[in-house]
């Protein structure tokens, strides 16, 4: 009950300052790092994570690494999110072992320590400070927890663990030895549905992490110029998640300019940008790990020409009608139906979509679900009541079935529109087992000399959205997206 009420104390704070900053778009945020330590009081709400879990044990185990795959020194460490989301602890190598015994219902590892280790990576934090701050009921050795585990895997006891940490699995079974008896369940039937709905401690890092992510766009607004590359966007942007103590972004960033901005998931980030162009950031700072996911499109030369004013007035219109429909109640895919409303009727005004009951036409333009889950996870864990084929399948007259949505949830709604160069010639082979040939070459002949205008034009505009109990709060506000905005930023 009580993260229920600081959750809403929380809400009532930050509801009283909803509005960006006016023209100056000053945005709250601060290099001040101290949000990222843990208080005593927020250190309970890990301990209330662990109860809940073992709440449910029944006798069985649960086995979490600290340390995610990663090759080595090419990524920074990051803790594995499971064993993150119940510890709170951060350091590589640790276990912690969960059980329903009530002597020790939480046992954590001390990182291994050799002189090597010391050498290279220096010590992890004395004993007595891991024990006060994380509390655990056994501290043990790695050596010990080895040895535990190995224990446990024998009893033939369920053991629940990261899945998806495959050598880590791996190392598990082999533990447990060729008869099969152990089985091994994933965490995520455990912890997936508690990390849907967010804590206050956890709203407030990834308002931070969307602070810092706005500041970082508007940065670039301010920056951007005709013949840069993109990469010295990137620079901008990966730049000011520093600065602001982020460590890392929480996904590749998407840079791209000009025919770059139609590909979903452009990553070289390497082209010259040129007058008439527009670029399309799809980014996000990672804060205390938990990441933001901001996408905004602009125009390098600091002005929309007609053409992309028009798809980008219409995207954002979708966007918009769709953070409407983002409130307790609604469904998971409201806000994605209600965009696709508005961008089917649009581009059957602009003579782009020449029948708006064709499901074909309408895939063609709309290629995927508008929103996800945000969290530890950019796509974050968490049933939506649906797959993304369920999804895409349904049609504006489909009766919704996806989840209801409820205060506490975070999600981004992120509709699109995308004039691939080849996207026409494209269409036979996408549709050919959906649509007559006949009826696709009659659409190519019609609809060609108005997409030919809108070509390389690619655009997607990006929220990262709080359910509350009254409506939606959007934690991604302070990155401008109106354009006469975002042109009045670029001047
Ligand atoms: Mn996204």
């Amino acid at each position: 009950m009580k993260k229920y009420l600081s959750l809403l104390i929380y809400l009532l704070i930050i509801t009283g300052c909803n509005h960006p900053g006016g023209r100056s778009w000053m945005i709250p945020v601060s290099i001040d790092p101290s949000d990222l330590a843990y208080t005593p009081s927020q250190m309970e709400s890990f301990e209330a994570r662990r109860s809940q879990v073992i709440d449910s044990l029944n006798n069985s185990f649960v086995i979490l690494k600290s340390t995610a795959p990663c090759s080595f020194n090419r990524h920074e460490f990051r803790p594995n999110n499971y064993f993150y989301y119940l510890t709170g602890y951060e350091a590589a190598g640790s276990y912690a072992i969960l059980s329903s015994d009530p002597q020790q219902k939480f046992t954590l590892s001390l990182p291994p320590e050799s002189i090597r280790s010391l050498i290279y990576s220096g010590g992890a934090l004395p004993a007595e400070e891991i024990q006060e701050q994380y509390g655990p009921d056994n501290l043990v050795s790695y050596k010990e927890a080895r040895s535990l585990m190995d224990s446990l895997v024998q009893t033939g006891a369920t053991i629940y663990t990261d899945r998806s940490d495959i050598a880590f699995l791996a190392k598990l079974q082999k533990m447990a030895g060729e008869d099969g008896s152990t089985q091994f369940s994933n965490i995520a039937s455990l912890v997936d549905e508690m990390r849907v709905i967010k804590e206050s401690m956890e709203v407030e890092k990834l308002q931070k992490a969307c602070n810092i992510t706005a500041r970082a766009l508007t940065n670039v607004m301010k920056e951007c110029r005709p013949e840069m590359y993109e990469f010295e966007m990137e620079a901008l942007i990966e730049g000011t998640f520093l600065e602001y103590g982020s460590a890392m972004p929480g996904f590749n960033s998407i840079v791209g300019s000009g025919p770059n901005s139609t590909i979903l998931h452009y990553e070289p980030n390497t082209r010259l940008m040129k007058s008439g162009d527009l670029l399309l950031m799809d980014i996000g700072a990672e804060y205390a790990y938990y990441t933001a996911d901001i996408t905004r499109t602009i125009p390098v030369n600091g002005k929309f020409t007609p053409e992309q004013r028009s798809i980008y007035q219409l995207v954002l219109d979708a966007q918009l009608a769709a953070i409407e429909q983002m409130k307790p109640g609604k469904m998971f895919m409201d806000g994605h139906m209600a965009a696709k409303e508005v961008i089917v009727n649009g581009l059957t005004e602009l003579g782009l979509i020449t029948d708006p009951t064709s499901p074909w036409q309408i895939k063609f333009y709309i290629l995927y679900p508008s929103s996800h889950f945000l969290g530890l996870d950019v796509h974050d864990v968490g049933d939506k009541g649906g797959s993304f084929a369920q999804f895409m399948e349904q049609t504006p007259l489909d009766s919704m079935k996806s989840r209801v949505l409820e205060a506490g949830m975070v999600l981004t709604i992120e509709p699109g529109l995308y004039f691939r160069e080849k996207g026409l010639e494209q269409l036979p082979k996408i549709f050919a087992s959906e649509a007559d040939s006949i009826e696709i070459a009659e659409f190519i002949e019609e609809v060609r000399p108005i997409y030919e205008q809108y070509v390389n034009t690619g655009v997607r505009i990006e929220d990262d959205i709080l359910i509350t109990t009254r409506g939606n709060i959007n934690l991604s506000r302070y990155a401008p997206k109106e354009i006469e905005d975002i042109e009045q930023l670029m001047k």
